[in-house]
């Protein structure tokens, strides 16, 4: 056995081979062990590249013009995440259609529907989710209560009569984990934040009035509205874009101080993040009518008083009447979702007649932040507000909207 000629060869090349031939082959040696695992670790990276491109399936919930903005939530309590719209809940997974409310027929070349931005909501804390629903801007909101399971339509009560501004909306004011709806009080003028019930024996809304009588974003048909920390103390201020109110301590406090600032023109919902990274605030905002999604960079002029600098995003398409800012990518960077809403106007806007595209915009921060567009469909479009959630509960972001196209449900692919 010992004349065996591979392991004489074997020995005699441990034994026998000069010393810099053996520190030639230690060192390839090492360097194929390391090259191994690296090779193994490309391929793993590769193959999360690839996972990470980004598509979006379409859903056609309903090619009805039935609302502007759309809600979701577990209705039925099944464990999966409804659509609710208009007069209608749609049920997943099939997205079969149950009637809410008397549903009324809505013309898209001839006006609007009575359902604007939509929210779910437990209002009445017995454990069911509520439909809370703007009605068309000045006009009232409302909230259906969740029949639990029981046949027929669900009963209405009113929240507020004379809701303004078309991004009034739902938002968490006071930090506690449920959305408050915001918006202008029409009677007075007011900027005003309503909260939801905090006990079933009161289901009246609380309201606070954060503005003095006629204030900016307060008409019904004022445009732009969010809440954003704008001074980074913690609390989440509200922003329009004629400027912005200050969050106080205790946010039921009313009256709260006004920075006025030139944040452009009518506009869709705003968001506040520091998209340069220098440490201060900036504001994200899209042109609801004509053309323009844009970012304002916070500077400070020679006498300390902050300005707000316009910088263009994109100029594709028109009527983006809805803005969602959420990491689609999920790679720590807020994006944005946006898109046409089509007929806004009802012919009378610019672009108006051009395909009803929905984009997300990939945000890539730095000292000169970009927004990469990546087109989504070409055949929907946004209402007045765009949901991103992950309704089908697979970690990835969704889209959903409602406008005068149908109601869509986009859910995020990785290929
Ligand atoms: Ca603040
Ligand atoms: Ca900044
Ligand atoms: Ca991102
Ligand atoms: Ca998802």
């Amino acid at each position: 056995m010992i004349n065996h000629p591979a392991l004489l060869s074997s020995v005699n090349f441990k034994i026998l081979l000069p010393k810099p031939f053996l520190t030639y082959a230690l060192t390839w040696g090492l360097l194929a062990v390391w090259l191994i695992p690296t090779s193994a670790l490309a391929q793993k990276k590769d193959k999360r590249l690839k996972k990470g491109t980004i598509t979006f399936t379409k859903q056609v919930l309903t090619k009805e013009f039935i609302a502007e903005g759309v809600a979701v939530g577990d209705v039925n309590k099944d464990g999966r995440i409804d659509v609710l719209a208009g007069a209608y809940w749609f049920e997943a997974p099939t997205w079969k259609k149950h009637e809410i409310t008397q549903p009324e027929i809505f013309y898209y070349d001839k006006g609007y529907s009575n359902a604007f931005v939509s929210q779910t909501i437990d209002v009445n804390l017995d454990g069911w989710l509520d439909y809370v629903r703007i009605g068309f801007p000045g006009k009232e909101a409302l909230w259906f209560e969740n029949p639990k399971q029981k046949e027929g339509h669900w009963t209405a009560h009113t929240i507020h009569n004379t809701v303004g501004n078309e991004s009034a909306g739902f938002f968490d004011v006071d930090g506690d984990g449920k959305p408050d709806l915001l918006g202008g009080n029409s009677t007075t003028g007011q900027m005003t934040w309503f909260k939801p019930p905090i006990s079933p024996d009161n289901l009246t809304w609380q309201e606070v009035a954060i503005s003095k009588e006629k204030g900016p974003g307060a008409e019904p048909f004022s445009h732009g509205l969010g809440l954003g920390d704008l001074n980074k103390d913690g609390r989440p201020d509200v922003m329009v874009k004629e400027g912005w109110w200050e969050a106080p301590v205790n946010p039921l406090q009313p009256g709260w101080t006004f920075h006025p600032a030139n944040l452009g023109e009518a506009c869709a919902q705003m968001h506040a993040y520091d998209f340069d990274q220098d440490g201060d605030q900036d504001v994200v905002a899209s042109s609801a009518h004509a053309l323009g999604i844009w970012w304002y960079e916070q500077t400070l002029n020679e006498q300390g008083t902050p300005q707000w600098n316009r910088h263009l995003i994109s100029e594709a398409f028109t009527q983006t009447h809805g803005l969602a800012f959420t990491d689609i990518n999920a790679d720590g960077n807020p994006d944005l979702v946006t898109g046409k809403r089509y007929f806004a106007h009802m012919g009378k806007d610019p672009g108006e007649y051009e395909p009803p595209v929905l984009y997300w915009f990939e945000f890539k921060p730095g000292k000169n932040p970009t927004w990469v567009p990546h087109l989504i469909d070409t055949d929907s479009g946004v209402g007045v507000h765009v949901v991103t959630q992950d309704i089908n509960q697979d970690n990835l972001i969704d889209i959903i909207v409602a406008n005068k196209k149908g109601v869509f449900v986009f859910t995020q692919q990785r290929k």
